[in-house]
């Protein structure tokens, strides 16, 4: 399959964050690099939201984009009482890598591009059938020269005796992490995610290269020091192909939120979304809204309020406290439903994105040079959130957490936070001008992003 048209194989794992960035590199990589692309799907998906986003994604790009059903081994969750819905997925999909190598040699393919959270498993599979394997990285290049640089990290703390103790990380050509925005499940060396993550840590110096949702103008220290193996020495080639450029899909908006949009004034709007995963606490959905209440400006919520969209369920009056919803009428939409993010951050009326900085959403802003209030929860999201104070892409009230013990954030903070950001000049210049950068980057041809993606290809093609 070597020549012309390369034939790449994407293998993403679970989740909106993950899916979402996998389509976008589909639809650049088909439609804006002449390649044949097929993705692999394990259906049925952990979400519904998932469901849709491949079913769309096959019916607008078919047929330059095809589906390559992965079925997984059985597995017994009963191993991992009480985890995430999405890690048990990956853990499913991990043990089965074994099958993906008869799919491969099937499927014909001249390179694999497989999930970061999938990197260690696959990578020997694809060695074994004699095909490339690259890796996406979903998150950031901060998140990736720390994801390269924690297990050498760990190694060290053992050998001075200090064995799974994680404080500051301070990672070599970068900057340092503190133990306050390390994802929280790295300090107990048990837990499934730390396993998997220190796994494809090691894993990724075996990768023949690896892909990074970012762009060199936003996050240069990271992107320079992995280039220059300065994380880690003959690091693999790094290729900054971000922001990987939204997939328009035709919104199903029966809440009407664009055209609700198109009615208010110029950047006035704050977007407020927490991800696909975040569920919040009643008690701080009720002084979130109190918050954006008294902002006194117009507001669009996306509420979640359960780790799976399959049972989201509760009514968002009762959610929100007596009486919010008729207070607020005219000037906000709340909605529980999926919305078009990239559409709506793509809209004139929106001023600010309250988010709790899931990295596709900080590149969705960057994509389009909206000011970012960062409001990180778990995971990667405050490493994130620092990103986006550096970038220039917006505010981070770093003492803001969702369950610390600190507890809850207030309605009046919240409130006065929204008030003085959309009141800074600065800050929307800063980020607008983030946005000319992301442009430059991936949508014109001497962009440094496109110049990456091209390259990736062009060794797909040798
Ligand atoms: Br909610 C929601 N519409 O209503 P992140 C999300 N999105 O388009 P997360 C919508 O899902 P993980 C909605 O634009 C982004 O592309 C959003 O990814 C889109 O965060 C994606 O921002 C969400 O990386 O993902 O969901 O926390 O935890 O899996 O990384």
């Amino acid at each position: 399959h070597s020549g012309a048209r390369p034939h790449v194989v994407l293998l993403p794992s679970a989740g909106m964050g993950h899916l979402v960035p996998f389509g976008r590199l589909a639809v650049a990589l088909s439609a804006g690099h002449g390649c044949d692309v097929s993705v692999a799907a394990v259906l049925p998906t952990v979400s519904s939201a998932e469901a849709r986003h491949l079913e769309a994604l096959f019916a607008a790009a078919d047929p330059a984009v095809r589906r390559l059903d992965f079925r997984l081994a059985p597995f017994d969750a009963s191993e991992f009482p009480g985890a995430d819905p999405f890690f048990l997925r990956f853990e499913a999909m991990r043990r089965s890598a074994p099958l993906l190598g008869p799919l491969l040699a099937t499927a014909g393919a001249s390179a694999v591009v497989t999930d970061i959270v999938l990197a260690s498993v696959v990578l020997p599979v694809a060695r074994e059938c004699g095909v490339p394997c690259y890796v996406l990285f979903t998150a950031s290049a901060a998140m990736l020269a720390f994801c390269a640089h924690f297990p050498g990290y760990l190694d060290a703390n053992s050998a001075a005796g200090r064995a799974g103790v994680v404080g500051d990380v301070d990672i070599p050509g970068v900057y340092r992490i503190p133990k306050s925005s390390v994802p929280q499940a790295l300090h107990d060396p048990k837990h499934l995610f730390t396993q998997q993550f220190v796994a494809n840590g090691r894993g990724l110096v075996d990768a023949d290269g690896i892909l990074v949702n970012t762009f060199d103008a936003l996050e240069p220290e990271a992107v320079t020091a992995l280039r220059k193996g300065k994380v880690v020495s003959s690091f693999p080639l790094v290729f900054a192909v971000g922001p990987l450029l939204p997939v328009m899909f035709p919104a199903k908006d029966p809440a009407g939120y664009m055209q609700w949009l198109d009615a208010q004034p110029a950047r006035s709007v704050v977007y407020v979304s927490f991800g696909s995963r975040t569920a919040i606490s009643p008690d701080q959905l009720l002084e979130l809204a109190a918050g954006l209440e008294a902002s006194g400006h117009r507001f669009l919520w996306v509420v979640k309020s359960t780790v799976v969209d399959r049972d989201d369920a509760g009514e968002l009056g009762d959610l929100l406290g007596h009486g919010f919803l008729e207070r607020v009428r005219g000037r906000a939409l709340v909605t529980k439903g999926w919305v078009e993010q990239e559409e709506i951050l793509q809209h004139g009326s929106v001023g600010l994105f309250v988010s709790h900085c899931g990295w596709n959403s900080v590149t969705e802003a960057a994509a389009f040079g909206v000011p970012v209030l960062a409001w990180p929860r778990f995971g990667d999201q405050r490493i994130n959130a620092a990103v986006v104070t550096r970038g220039g892409l917006g505010a981070w009230e770093e003492r803001w957490s969702w369950d610390g013990e600190e507890g809850l954030v207030s309605g009046e903070e919240v409130g006065e936070k929204i008030k003085a950001v959309m009141a800074d000049e600065t800050v929307a210049k800063k980020a607008a001008a983030v946005g000319d950068a992301a442009a430059a980057a991936a949508t014109s041809k001497g962009g440094t992003s496109y110049r990456s993606l091209a390259e990736f290809v062009g060794r797909c093609r040798d």
